[in-house]
């Protein structure tokens, strides 16, 4: 076990690897050799990125200017408009045919949209919207479900450089309100509701209350009717999206804006203070994302269905089903719902049904997937699945091993894909037909990234050794800053180590140089010295047969500064098993080590989740501290707070 005083803890070992199935490799998209070429010349790299996957309106004089840095500027003096890249470009093409979305509603209702009725689409809209007054430059706040209107909105906003901000549709009025007042945004674009577990989930009256909050900017409020519910209306203010954008013209001459021109503004919690506004730009943003989609998921535009399950609240949603998808090109679907609606086959079914070969999903969707059973996917043919990534938070080892065997039919290789909202795209993945994936681990920088695992200090750390994990060097999709608070930027990012942007995450390296997350260092446990990695301890109890879920927190010691205190959701099999604590207790002990061992393991049945389904450690900190609960507002569910009090007052 190596003891460090710097960095954090290592204690799991992981060493099975799972090279490319031959004929994968053999076709793939990305060879090693972009590797080479990346190492090469970084920067000449990635204006030949620039310049073969996006179209310029006008081409750009310099790659990079990091003259004021930490604020870049990338393809400096290119013009480009992203939804003529997404849209216009591949009906000129001669794709106009091609299905861009077909959209599954939770009901079961569906849409297929073409790419050349995607251009009609968002050409209507972008008109309708300038009816409205919005030019470039104005911000536009869209609140909606998962449905097709919701990718229209964005490319609309981007056809006239009108600088979006998305906030998930399960966020609450007073989310929302902060959201629209920081970035002032002229207007809203909402839903009557969306189809949420099988019933029509309300969204316009959450922003009749965000708008009645305070006096805002906001002047006008499009609303799409997707669920016909009784919808309040204010007349001077409100406006249907089926009056405004159906009858407008599907004609619209997309302008091209400089490369640096605010694309989107997307808010990110952060664990303490007022929500951050990432501010990403244009032509860095489209390039990286379109890169990192072709070559990480071996995208075959003319072949491939993709689908990436993430909700368009987050980062995920933006970069890879809005933006980097239509900039490719590709075939994908949208699906509304809940993965467990009407039943828990759902998503398998809808694999199934649009013969989906490329799959992106979070652990925490595969970890309840592993709960509910393996006979629930075994009843569809996943047969056409053939690369699976992942994104949100560190996968466990058992739970990738689950999803490789079960969902990729024991060959689809497995992108564990590391990136931030800040980093607007991936930065750290396998690439499916050249890594020997490794369960657990996101492996390399990605061609054309630097990173490294550096100590307190900064300093490079060895392998086996964990420590954080930086930036080096700029990239292209990088945020451009925190909407109206540069110095926040600075002071967030680029002030804990000199010259490298900090990203807030424990990691290390192993032999072979691949990366291992640790969890987020405002979450790494100091028990008697030593400090634990959130990650290690979770996936050591997930490795446990009764064990579904994990969360570790540190909670306030007396003898050894922090104890290790985990909460547990337990398999519906093992919910009955006697003395099932104590076993696992000595389970992680034998597994990592003694010093790892929590002190308590409390039994619940839920776990606090933000959108995007990672685990909000703070508020169970406050649970096992027996402090009020902190900041909820960011849950996905806001009702899971109580819930685990209750099941604690239960069990004790
Ligand atoms: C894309 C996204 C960013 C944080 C990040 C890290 C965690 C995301 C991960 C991962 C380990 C992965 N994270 N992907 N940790 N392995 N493959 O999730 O953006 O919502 O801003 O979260 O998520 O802690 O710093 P965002």
């Amino acid at each position: 076990m190596a003891e460090d005083s710097k960095g954090v803890s290592n204690l799991l070992h992981e060493n099975r690897t799972f090279p490319p199935p031959e004929d994968f490799a053999r076709e793939a998209v990305a060879g090693a050799d972009l590797y080479e070429r990346a190492q090469q010349d970084r920067l000449a790299f990635w204006a030949e990125q620039a310049r073969e996957l996006i179209s310029w309106e006008r081409d750009f004089e310099q790659t990079l200017d990091w003259s004021e840095a930490p604020f870049a500027k990338w393809f400096v003096g290119g013009t480009l408009n992203v939804a003529y890249n997404c849209v216009d470009r591949h009906v000129e093409a001669g794709n106009g045919e091609r299905v861009a979305i077909h959209f599954e509603g939770e009901p079961g209702d569906t849409r297929t949209l073409t790419y050349a009725q995607l251009k009609d689409e968002v050409s209507k809209a972008a008109n309708a919207l300038a009816s409205l007054g919005v030019a470039a430059g104005d911000r536009v706040a869209i609140y909606l479900p998962m449905i097709p209107e919701a990718v229209i909105s964005m490319l609309a906003c981007a056809r006239l450089g009108a600088t979006h901000s998305v906030v998930f549709g399960g966020f609450s009025a007073d989310a929302l309100h902060s959201r629209i007042v920081d970035a002032e945004a002229k207007v809203v674009i909402t839903a009557d509701g969306g189809y949420r577990r099988g019933k029509p989930s309300a969204l316009k009256p959450a922003v009749d209350a965000a708008l009645a909050k305070s006096e805002t900017t906001v002047e006008k409020v499009l609303v799409v009717q997707r669920t016909g519910q009784d919808t309040e209306f204010d007349e001077s203010r409100d406006l249907w999206w089926h009056e405004v954008v159906d009858p407008a013209s599907p004609e619209h001459t997309p302008q091209g804006f400089d490369s640096e021109h605010p694309l989107f503004i997307l808010y990110t919690s952060g664990t303490t203070g007022k929500p951050k506004g990432i501010l990403h730009t244009t032509g860095g943003y489209l390039t990286q994302a379109a890169f990192t989609h072709k070559n990480v998921f071996d995208l075959k535009p003319e072949k491939d269905v993709y689908w990436c399950t993430a909700d368009i609240g987050w980062i995920t949603g933006h970069s890879y089903l809005t933006y980097a998808p239509l900039a490719n090109g590709a075939t994908q679907v949208v699906y509304e719902g809940t993965p467990d609606t009407p039943h828990r086959g759902r998503w398998w079914e809808i694999v199934e049904k649009y013969k989906v070969t490329i799959l992106y999903t979070a652990p925490t969707a595969i970890r309840a997937a592993m709960k509910w059973g393996d006979d629930i996917p075994e009843k569809y043919d996943l047969s056409s699945l053939r690369v699976l990534g992942s994104v949100g938070e560190p996968i466990n080892p058992e739970a990738w091993m689950w999803y490789r065997r079960v969902i990729g039919g024991d060959k689809a290789p497995i992108v564990d894909t590391w990136w931030q909202t800040e980093t607007g795209a991936l930065m750290i993945s396998p690439l499916p037909g050249v890594t020997a994936t490794k369960p657990g681990s996101a492996q390399r920088a990605l061609p054309g990234i630097v990173v490294d695992v550096v100590d307190d200090a900064g300093q490079p750390l060895e392998n086996n050794v964990g420590g954080f994990l930086v930036v080096k060097e700029p990239w292209p999709s990088m945020l451009r800053g925190i909407w109206g608070d540069p110095q926040r930027f600075k002071d967030t990012y680029w002030s804990t180590f000199e010259g490298m942007y900090f990203a807030g995450d424990g990691a290390r390296r192993d032999d072979d140089g691949d990366i291992w997350f640790l969890g987020r260092v405002d979450d790494v446990m100091n028990v008697s010295g030593h400090r634990l990695s959130t990650t290690e301890i979770e996936s050591a109890l997930v490795s446990h047969p009764a064990v579904a879920e994990a969360a570790v927190v540190g909670a306030a010691d007396e003898t050894t500064g922090q104890a290790v205190v985990a909460f547990v959701i337990l398999r519906s099999s093992h919910a009955e098993d006697e003395g099932i604590t104590e076993a696992l207790r000595q389970h992680v002990g034998q597994e990592i080590g003694p010093i790892a061992k929590p002190k308590r393991v409390l039994v619940v049945s839920e776990l606090p989740k933000t959108r995007s389904g990672k685990i909000m450690r703070r508020l169970l900190r406050d649970v096992a501290e027996n402090r009020e609960v902190g900041d909820a507002t960011t849950l996905a569910d806001s009702s899971v707070m109580d819930l685990i009090q209750e099941n604690l007052k239960k069990g004790s």
